[in-house]
């Protein structure tokens, strides 16, 4: 009987800072489960990375930790490839041609783009424009089908459809056309101090944002400072859309406890915000120790990394090169003679 072929899914997290509490429950914990049924490719965007200012030393130091905190989270180099984007250099070729491809006008009008040009107006580098196509080229080198991110990232997946699609339209069926998988809740982790922005790891108040490595007393004082509402009724956004701080912290408790946000609702109704915001911190504890334990682990066996890292690499370059030289040959490229 003829083997299954798997649907492959790729997905990745910069290496910009320390990963919050948002990648975690937007993304890299969704990445889990995927890798029973899909065929799986998880990288370090360690590339994209460069568009705002990075100190080098501390770029490494991330992309290290990064690694060591997805298989710390249940990926598992066994199923899935684990790899650091700069370490397959098709990524930045593939960008190349589908620069040809898309339209300054479309990358202009990206939300990210706009965000980023405010928060680093004294570096609006033709990286920072260039992003969503090269996050179209990682997941086009990979004839992706499903791209599990958080709800921030659609617009960008919808412009890699659109650019799968012009290319295919000019010169013949090459790339697969992806989809977004988006995560149960949905909805972003937004900043618990400005709770209408999403938490981002480069956001410049650390109270704002939980990170993967916080420890507990941390996770509490964050969470106790972070803004609620000036009334003590615990409710969602669903029912009082002028709640988006407590609307977040309902989210993230749902998250983190496994329970629905309308049974947590339940749960804390009358209690008032300082009863809610210790469970709240309880849950995120809960989730975050074990993982920072596996992490710390994993980062003292350096050979271990870099064996996955080499493994991974080496699997994803497998794909990326053959999808490359279809490009370069369905473009008119001349493939250079050995
Ligand atoms: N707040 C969030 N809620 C849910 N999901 C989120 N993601 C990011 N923030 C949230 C998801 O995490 C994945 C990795 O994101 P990234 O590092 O590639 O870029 P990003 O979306 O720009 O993440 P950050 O934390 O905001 O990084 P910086 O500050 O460097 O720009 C994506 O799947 C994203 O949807």
């Amino acid at each position: 009987m003829a083997e299954e072929v798997k649907k492959r899914v790729f997905s990745g997290v910069q290496p910009t800072g320390k990963v919050t509490l948002g990648n975690y429950l937007g993304a890299i914990r969704n990445w889990t489960p995927l890798q029973e049924q899909y065929d799986c490719l998880f990288c370090v965007v360690d590339l994209h990375s460069l568009t705002v200012t990075q100190v080098p030393a501390e770029l490494r130091k991330n992309t290290l930790d990064l690694v060591a905190l997805y298989i710390a989270c249940g990926l598992d180099p066994d199923k899935s490839a684990l790899f650091i984007q700069s370490h397959v250099h098709e990524h930045a070729e593939l960008a190349w041609i589908l620069d040809t491809i898309a339209y300054v006008g479309e990358l202009n009008r990206m939300t990210q783009f706009k965000d980023k040009s405010r928060k680093h107006a004294d570096n609006i580098n033709m990286g920072l424009m260039n992003y969503p196509v090269l996050m179209a080229s990682d997941i086009l080198l990979y004839q992706t089908e499903y791209v599990p991110v958080g709800k921030d990232q659609v617009q960008h997946v919808e412009l890699t459809r659109n650019i799968a699609e012009r290319f295919n339209a000019r010169y013949s069926d090459t790339f697969a056309v992806p989809q977004c998988l988006l995560s149960k809740s949905g909805n972003s982790i937004k900043s618990l101090l400005e709770p209408t922005a999403k938490m981002s790891k480069s956001d410049p108040n650390d109270n704002a944002i939980i990170t993967l490595t916080d420890s507990a007393d941390t996770v509490r004082r964050k969470l106790r400072r972070a803004v609620t509402d000036s009334d003590t009724d615990v409710r969602c956004v669903h029912s009082s859309p002028s709640k988006p701080g407590v609307s977040n912290l309902l989210n993230i408790y749902s998250l983190c406890a496994d329970v629905t946000v309308e049974e947590a609702e339940k749960q804390f109704e009358g209690k008032g915000y300082g009863v809610f915001k210790d469970a709240v911190a309880d849950a995120v504890i809960a989730v975050l120790e074990p993982i920072q334990a596996e992490q710390k682990r994993l980062l003292s066996d350096k050979a271990y990394l870099e064996n996955v890292l080499g493994q991974g690499a080496e699997k994803a370059s497998r794909i990326a090169q053959k999808t490359l030289a279809k490009v370069y040959r369905k473009v008119g490229l001349i493939p250079r003679v050995r």
